[in-house]
């Protein structure tokens, strides 16, 4: 392990100087130019002749029997060319399918027929020659309502009497799982020193990309291929929901995906609209284009993250935990959604609580609830910031009880440096980390950088202050060993790369990893460079279209970087080996002697020797008689990589100040050690951090999605939504320690989900910490004003607070220690 403080990386394009490599580097990010130059071209920018628009009646009510519907009026509207009801198009669905019995597979209808379970679920598509005009006549498609017992809540849906959403639902249970039942729990907690019971709560939350969704489908008459043009995050799985849906070949379907603004986990599901589309191009042999507003893209696309934790954790009185018992429960809305299912978020909270902690003994109840909501999707960071939160807020409650520093209980039950390879009680198989010389780092950075006589001047101008932390782990790059574990119907982990060099020399990287903004062009580039001695430039790679790339997973899990980037450097490897013995047969050498680098092959220790590697190129393609048959015609290698995973690790810490008068909680500071193994770029890694970090504050200070009691949607609009802007954060601070994985090609582990899953709870603790000596302590997310106006209102040091569902608590037992803080 390598530790080095970065803060601001170089921006030009030169190799790391530490190790002479392109890999390390902070080279800018080749797409920016293309972006802050307007010149990207989205789904929204296409435009075909004759191109059709689409727009989706949808349903006004969260539960209701549907009769009709009738599209007649629609189609009579002026520049209306046709209009489809679930009927019209042969009742059309996408099946997510668990392999587990105590998953329930439902169908998500890409247009309701005759029930619908959720607000702006999409009944009819309307096709115009303008959108405002189909956006008209989709007002205008007309439907009976026979409205049904909305059931919009977690609790709703638990009830004995609820409707259940779907018939053969027991308890509203899409699947309900026991993990890693241990017998001896039951002993453990009955002679532990302290049992903490501890809940949490939070919030539905908007993935919010930038560029909501949007495609255009149309058909080639030559290639007999739908083009299907999406923003996704997942191209082929793209082609199969649709191939399955409309029950026509893969090879029918071909998807390509422009440049897409932002996915964060919305995108790589396979939604209704698209689907939709792509069948009325198929009957009407016409582009047709489909824009999501914002409007739908908060209230009818996928959510994520209302999950409800009841965790007890027994501790022995040195502090170190002797068990783990959690109940989970998961609002995943109305529908399962297509390939991950409504699994992923319980499956994940179940799997992954224990986090950075040894546990001795585990069991996790999950369950993914149906309610009359929107369906979601795996968010950014898909339960870890929840359950990173759950173990931060166990630690500290463990701390107070027990009149320890909540960093020393963190370090008597953190996996330590001689734990690796370390399997936890949750059967996972941990790679080796810095999770203990993280957090030593960070406390370090906090008191040299002095944040407690900050908070000490904060007090004294009458707010509160406090400094939290948050130590965890980020599972990523999810290979086939561990996703075949979930028992998914599509089990994905794999990636496949061709790395091809042209007669000009430059090399062309093709993958099945589906960039949407984490700087693909820049770091795969990095990594075939090194392997080709060729300066970055002379790489591009191409993503995002299936008849280019073999099967592959997309963008997600923080898996591109390992699985697709570990294929390419596999394949570039080949190449490598090719040119060099290339290279060796011209100059009559060992291809052992020859080395790539600077863009020339040259036996090593003559400096004369050298060869320009496009003249090598040219030799193969062009002059290929003067080549042995083996080494003729062809610079080109496909490779794949399917490994068991990483895990990246980080310590999180922020200062945060509290009004007690209005509520408002305002971050001052803001710092992360990030060990993510071999970094590739400290420019791209440390943006991927500061964006998440700010998703992860957004979380846990401002963002909910919210429902009425009735099911209806009531933040239809970033006015109600309030993501977070620069004004509420503060400058994050990046310091990297570096521990290569060996389950990882480059030693790289992937991170881009890593700052949303810190941030929400090292937020909260800060708050808890300001609010110690108030005797208030929060354990739900987001923490908003009005809930700190309440709680020091009734709190003040007496009585007791019980405000809004189970996701806050009053502390009555604030140690000296923290009252002194
Ligand atoms: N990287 C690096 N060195 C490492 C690890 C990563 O230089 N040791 C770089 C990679 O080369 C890549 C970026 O960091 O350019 C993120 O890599 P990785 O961790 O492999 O994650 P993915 O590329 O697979 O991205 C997925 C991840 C997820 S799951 C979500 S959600 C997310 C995120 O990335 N959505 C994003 N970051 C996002 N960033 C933007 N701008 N937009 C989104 O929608």
């Amino acid at each position: 392990m390598s530790p080095r403080g970065t803060t601001a990386a170089g921006r030009e394009a030169r190799l790391d100087s530490r190790s002479g490599r392109w890999i390390g580097a902070g080279l800018p990010r080749r797409e920016d130019r293309r972006m802050l130059l307007g010149r990207g071209v989205f789904a929204a920018d296409l435009s075909r002749p004759r191109m059709l628009h689409a727009a989706f009646a949808r349903s006004p009510l969260p539960a209701a029997r549907l009769t009709g519907p009738d599209t007649a009026a629609a189609r009579e509207m002026p520049g209306v060319v046709a209009a489809y009801t679930a009927r019209d198009l042969g009742e059309p669905y996408l099946l997510a399918v668990l392999e587990r019995p105590e998953f329930r597979p439902t169908r998500m209808p890409v247009l309701a027929g005759d029930e619908v379970r959720h607000v702006g679920e999409p009944i009819a598509i309307v096709l115009a020659d303008d959108p405002y005009r189909a956006q008209d006549a989709a007002e205008v498609v007309d439907a009976e309502w026979q409205p049904l017992d909305p059931v919009a809540s977690i609790e709703a849906a638990r009830e004995e009497s609820a409707r259940q959403v779907h018939p053969g639902l027991q308890g509203n249970c899409l699947v309900e799982l026991t993990m890693f039942d241990d017998e001896r729990l039951p002993g453990i907690f009955g002679n532990a020193g302290l049992v903490i019971e501890q809940d949490f709560s939070s919030a539905r939350v908007a993935a919010l990309p930038l560029e909501g969704r949007a495609c255009l489908a149309e058909w080639d008459e030559a290639d007999q291929q739908l083009v299907l043009h999406i923003s996704t995050q997942v191209p082929h799985q793209v082609r199969t929901g649709v191939a399955q849906a409309l029950e026509i070949p893969e090879h029918a379907i071909r998807v390509r995906v422009p440049d897409v603004g932002g996915g964060f986990g919305l995108k790589c599901v396979v939604g209704r609209e698209e689907v939709a589309v792509a069948a009325a191009a198929l009957r009407l042999r016409r582009p047709v284009r489909w824009v999501e507003d914002r409007q739908e893209n908060l209230t009818a696309s996928f959510h994520g993250h209302e999950q409800r934790y009841r965790v007890r954790a027994a501790f022995g009185d040195d502090g170190r935990l002797l068990g783990l018992d959690a109940d989970i429960d998961c609002d995943v809305g109305a529908y399962s959604a297509f390939p991950f299912t409504a699994a992923v978020e319980p499956l994940m909270a179940c799997s992954e609580l224990p986090g950075v902690y040894k546990v001795p003994a585990y069991r996790a109840r999950g369950r993914a609830i149906a309610t009359n909501k929107a369906p979601t999707a795996p968010y950014r960071g898909v339960s870890r910031p929840q359950l990173v939160a759950v173990m931060e807020l166990v630690m500290e409650q463990a701390a107070r009880k027990l009149d320890l520093s909540p960093l020393e209980v963190r370090r008597r039950n953190l996996i330590g440096p001689g734990d690796f390879p370390y399997t936890g009680p949750n059967a996972i198989t941990y790679d080796r980390g810095s999770y203990a010389e993280s957090l030593d780092l960070a406390e370090k950075l906090v008191t040299e950088a002095d944040w407690q006589s900050e908070a000490l001047s904060l007090q004294e101008a009458g707010l509160r202050a406090g400094v939290g932390y948050a130590c965890f782990s980020e599972r990523t790059a999810y290979g086939t060993p561990a996703m075949s574990l979930r028992r998914m119907g599509m089990t994905p982990g794999y990636d496949t790369a061709l790395v091809r060099m042209d007669p000009s020399g430059e090399v062309i990287v093709t993958t099945g990893t589906c960039g949407q903004g984490q700087g693909h062009e820049t770091t795969f580039a990095q990594i075939v460079a090194d392997r080709l001695g060729v300066h970055p430039d002379r790489v591009r790679l191409r993503q995002g279209d299936t008849d280019l790339a073999g099967y592959g997973w997309g963008t997600w899990g923080s898996r591109s970087i390992v699985i697709g980037g570990g294929a390419a450097r596999r394949a570039a490897d080949l190449v490598a080996e090719r040119l060099r013995r290339v290279a060796a047969h011209l100059m009559e050498a060992s291809p052992e002697d020859v080395e790539l680098s600077g863009g020339q092959a040259r036996i090593r220790g003559d400096e004369q020797s050298a060869i320009p590697v496009p003249d090598l190129a040219r030799v193969v393609y062009f002059q290929s008689h003067r080549l042995p048959e083996e080494l003729r015609y062809a610079l080109e290698a496909t490779q794949t990589f399917d490994p068991p995973g990483t895990f990246s690790n980080a310590c999180h810490a922020a200062l945060v100040a509290v009004d007690p008068g209005t509520g408002q909680v305002t971050l001052r500071r803001y710092l992360v050690v990030e060990d993510c193994g071999v970094v590739i770029n400290p420019v791209i890694v440390e943006g991927q951090v500061r964006g998440g970090v700010a998703q992860g504050v957004g979380a846990a200070l401002l963002e909910q999605v919210r429902y009425d009691a009735d099911g209806q949607p009531v933040s239809g609009t970033l006015l109600d939504y309030l993501p977070p802007t620069a004004a509420e954060l503060c400058p994050v601070q990046v310091f990297h320690l570096e521990t290569p994985s060996e389950f990882s090609e480059t030693g790289a582990k992937g991170m881009g989900e890593g700052g949303t899953i810190g941030a929400p709870a090292a937020v909260l603790n800060a708050i808890n910490a300001a609010l110690a000596a108030d005797g208030v302590s929060f354990c739900q997310i987001p923490v908003l004003p009005r809930d700190v106006v309440a709680a020091l209102g009734t709190g003040n040091g007496a009585g007791s607070y019980s405000g809004r569902g189970a996701g806050r608590a009053r502390d009555e037992r604030a140690s000296p220690r923290e009252a002194g803080r």
